[in-house]
């Protein structure tokens, strides 16, 4: 897999085709791009690669909340944000979190992803019980999908071997903006675990957080380093800053949906096969501003009321959405 130290600033053109090893400049000149041409380009690709009515549902359930060693910035569950009003829950029953995924399965979702604020994983009862939910999950006909932080080879073997179609690990800024919002764990921890997931054979989901007051050539490279994994990440997760009370970033001006637009457009160019997800920040657009989003490639979103501890788009409001996305008499 390709490592941060890739990316390069060479040429300035960007490219009309996905290239093996693109380079950031490139990106944020794709990105920069008159925004009716980038969002046509996009949409051509994303047209060629995927159904272009379709949008997956993801459901996400937090199994442990808050009360995490690491210090990162945007997140409400990190234990160094004292002034972030949430309650920590321990780990919840496996029986339990296969009840909800049952439900989540009959509302419509086809994946069931499981959060946990750990900083890694360790070798345990609690991984044990982890493993046992998705069993119960794959058993359900659902794909299960997990970020648990941090872990080594032996656990991403033993997730396989339970059925585990994809760990959520995000890279979450580009390479030089990281320090700005995470010191606890580095860019390379990362990728080193990603390394693990992906010799496991276990899909990768991979992206990161737009609106942490990083520039365009930060979006870039963090888009580039995903591009240039080899083979790309299965899914890309794109997020909008959800500023909550109490953490660091909680006074930041949102990004506008176009801003995002162009984020997720770029993310389609140069890595086709992809699956999108509009990820965090979506309680406050609108269904256009989302379609707009499904036209530069996003397909997929999170569905449920909530986030891990934030809340979601609500299920009416979500599915007068998906009926938008039908065709009317
Ligand atoms: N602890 C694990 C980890 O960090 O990999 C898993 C849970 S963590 C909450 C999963 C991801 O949620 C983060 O990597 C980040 O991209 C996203 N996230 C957390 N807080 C967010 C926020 N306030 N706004 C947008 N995305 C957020
Ligand atoms: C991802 O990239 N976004 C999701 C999922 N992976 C785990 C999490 C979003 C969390 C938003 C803040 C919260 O609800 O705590
Ligand atoms: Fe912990 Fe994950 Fe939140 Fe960072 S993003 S504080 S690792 S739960």
């Amino acid at each position: 897999m390709n490592t941060p130290q890739a990316i390069t600033r060479q040429g300035s053109e960007p490219p009309l085709t996905p290239a093996s090893e693109i380079s950031a400049s490139q990106v944020e000149a794709l990105m920069k791009l008159p925004i009716l041409e980038l969002l046509g380009r996009a949409n051509s690709i994303h047209r060629t690669h995927h159904d272009p009515n379709k949008v997956q549902r993801a459901s996400l359930l937090s199994i442990k909340t808050g009360g995490c060693p690491e210090d990162c910035a945007y997140c409400p569950q990190s234990a160094h944000h004292k002034e972030v009003a949430l309650t920590k829950e321990r780990l919840m029953q496996p029986q339990v979190v296969v009840a909800l995924a049952k439900k989540a399965k009959q509302a419509g979702a086809e994946r069931f992803c499981l959060g946990a604020a750990w900083r890694e994983v360790r070798d345990g009862a609690e991984f044990d019980s982890v493993l046992q939910m998705v069993r119960g999950i794959n058993d359900l006909g659902l794909e299960a999908c997990v970020t648990l932080g941090m872990l080594q080879e032996h656990h991403a073997a033993q997730l396989a071997e339970a059925g585990l179609k994809a760990y959520n690990h995000n890279l979450d800024t580009g390479p030089q903006y990281y320090a700005n919002i995470i010191s606890t764990r580095s860019y390379r921890d990362r990728i080193k675990t990603l390394d693990h997931i992906r010799k496991a054979g276990i899909d990768i989901c991979c992206g990161g957080i737009i609106g942490m007051g990083e520039s365009w050539y930060d979006r870039a490279e963090m888009l580039t380093v995903l591009a240039n994994f080899a083979p790309q990440p299965e899914s890309v997760p794109i997020n909008k800053l959800v500023p909550v009370a109490g953490t660091p970033l909680e006074h930041l001006e949102p990004i506008s949906t176009l801003d995002m637009c162009r984020v997720i457009a770029a993310a389609r160019i140069i890595m086709p096969q992809t699956t999108l997800r509009l990820s965090a920040g979506r309680e406050d657009m609108s269904a256009s501003e989302q379609i707009l989003c499904f036209m530069a490639g996003a397909n997929s979103v999170f569905y449920g009321e909530k986030l891990l501890t934030t809340p979601n788009k609500q299920l009416n409001s979500d599915d007068e959405l998906f009926q938008l996305l039908d065709a009317i008499d």
